[in-house]
């Protein structure tokens, strides 16, 4: 008896916190105008978020919710129809009103392309988005919103308009036929790697004998990452970004340091962990290993701070396919003993490790694609990033559930802020096909819609920030509950204690709650806007609808 008031006490304070459906909750009354009524939605996400913050807050770590931005599709300041940083600046409320606390930023180097990854000056910023002193007001705007920014640092290659580079060619070509490169003339020529004998993925030295690695690009040389002095290169250029403020770095293309030797590419991720950590100890660095479980697992052991977690996120990974298969059980209540094998797996390997959990990113196209553009999948799909442990990756726009896939270009398109699409809306980058229309609107058209993805990322990410076992615990099946269409799993960090259950189904779940007497309803997320409803001790989740229990105080 005592257990059923006190899941009924529960359940009126959830319908407090998340009162969105209307036969249950008074509603306005018929003539309140468009615009009033948005607000009173606007008002209850507000009222909502303040009865979720008030369940506790997340140390002050390196486990973050990191926004990914491309400047370039991100905001303009200047009209030129290109982002820059004072664009990032002015929108730095918007994402402290989003819930962010981490910026990874794509490259923002001197660079032949719109992209950026082809770097031709590590200590500078490209014009087309600033300057270093824009650059230093971004990071004193981002202190005071206590965000914690990364910056892409792309050790594989440089562009083939570095001084590094282009000094080296230069020596090369100056050399008689037949004569060895000495590094004593020319220390740029050991930065790279050159032959006499061509392979795949290696391009000439125009106007020499020589040939050069360039695994992704000819404009895109691979550095040598075994020299030493090119390593004192990467020390200093890490150095220099650190004195700016930068918390840490995203390492890009990993897996291609020495394509195809996961030992020596261990080795460099290990020197440079170890490096970072003497200059800053508290850096935070995060590897692009676009790779299969078993190997990401096997990166870990390099000491590696986090690598992204490529077999969750992306198209193939498993957050989307077991949103595909939605209502099938046997596949459902593998998605918790995944999450468990994925922890016990990588922490064997790093007892320090952060996961990096992510669902799509500027190389893989948009999660709206991969779960058929359903809304309601749209948002536990974010549940589901948001509730892994570890630093969660968002890419911009998918909060507002943007599409995008086909070309690359097109996986980047400008960021959707109004209908009108101005107010700092950029220009598509080179070859974007930009959609008709986005399938949940704009951002404007969202903010005061208490029903929208957008309010859903909010409180999704505030609960996330407010219950810190869920990006710090251990996770482990919660076996009693993960049953039938709802996964279920337990979190464990520093004494606390959540268990969260997903109903990953278009029909609505029952889970029996009875021998969980000592346990409360601390959160929900509803995606279809129902409520999470109570029979006795059976606990109905609604399709796609989220709970998360927290022990009894
Ligand atoms: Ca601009
Ligand atoms: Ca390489």
């Amino acid at each position: 008896m005592k257990k059923a008031v006190r899941i009924l006490s529960l359940l009126l304070s959830l319908l407090l916190l998340f009162g969105c459906s209307a036969n249950t909750v008074p509603t306005t009354a018929p003539e309140t105008s468009g615009a009033a009524l948005e607000s009173e939605q606007a008002e209850k996400t507000e009222a909502a978020l303040a009865e979720i913050a008030k369940l506790g807050a997340s140390p002050d770590d390196n486990y973050r919710t990191f926004y990914e931005i491309f400047v370039y599709s991100f905001c303009d300041s200047d009209g030129d129809g290109i982002g820059d940083l004072q664009g990032v600046i002015s929108k730095l409320d918007y994402l402290q009103e989003l819930g962010i606390n981490g910026i990874w930023f794509m490259p923002i180097h001197p660079s032949q392309s719109y992209h950026k990854y082809d770097v031709r000056d590590y200590y500078d910023i490209d014009p087309q988005y600033g300057t270093v002193a824009d650059f230093e007001e971004l990071m004193a705007e981002c202190a005071k919103r206590d965000i914690h920014v990364i910056t892409d640092l792309v050790l594989n290659h440089t562009g083939n308009d570095h001084a590094w580079f282009v000094a080296a060619c230069d020596y090369l070509r100056s050399l008689p036929a037949g004569a060895e490169p000495s590094a004593e003339a020319c220390q740029y020529v050991e930065y790279y790697s050159f032959s006499r004998e061509p392979a795949s993925g290696w391009h000439a030295v125009e106007g020499s004998e020589w040939y050069y690695e360039g695994m992704f690009s000819p404009h895109m040389p691979d550095l040598n990452l075994g020299n030493e002095k090119v390593r004192a290169e990467i020390r200093d250029i890490m150095q220099f970004w650190f004195d700016k403020g930068v918390s840490g770095f995203r390492l890009d293309a990993a897996k291609e340091f020495y394509s195809g030797s996961v030992d020596k590419n261990v080795e460099v991720l290990n020197w440079i962990q170890t490096t970072a950590t003497e200059l800053k100890p508290d850096a935070y660095l995060v590897a692009e290993v676009w790779e299969n479980f078993a190997t990401v697992s096997r990166y870990y052991e390099s000491g590696i701070t986090s690598l992204f977690d490529f077999p969750f996120g992306n198209s193939s990974g498993k957050i989307p396919k077991v949103l595909l298969a939605a209502g099938t059980a046997s596949t459902v209540t593998t998605y918790a003993k995944a999450l468990q094998q994925a922890d016990e797996a990588y922490y064997a390997a790093n007892p320090n490790y952060i996961d990096a959990p992510f669902l799509s990113n500027h190389d893989v196209g948009r999660i709206a694609g991969f779960v058929g553009r359903d809304p309601l999948k749209m948002k536990l799909a974010g549940a589901m990033n948001l509730f892994m442990s570890g630093s969660a990756f968002i890419y911009y726009g998918e909060e507002i559930g943007m599409t995008g896939s086909g070309n690359d270009p097109s996986k980047r398109a400008p960021f959707v802020w109004n209908d009108t699409r101005d107010n700092g809306t950029t220009d598509p980058p080179p070859e974007c096909e930009l959609p008709e229309e986005y399938p949940l609107g704009s951002l404007e058209q969202q903010r005061g819609d208490d029903s929208s993805l957008y309010n859903y990322y909010r409180q999704a990410i505030a609960i996330r920030q407010a219950l810190p076992a869920i990006s710090h615990g251990r996770t482990t099946v919660e076996e009693a509950l993960n049953v039938g269409c709802v996964s279920a799993f337990r979190k464990a960090w520093n004494g606390e204690q959540v268990i969260i259950m997903m109903n990953i189904s278009p029909d609505a779940s029952t889970a029996d709650l009875t021998d969980y007497a000592d346990w409360s309803v601390a959160a929900t997320l509803s995606a279809d806007g129902s409520e999470i409803a109570l029979d006795g001790a059976a606990l109905v989740l609604p399709p796609y609808g989220v709970a998360v229990l927290i022990p009894n105080a």
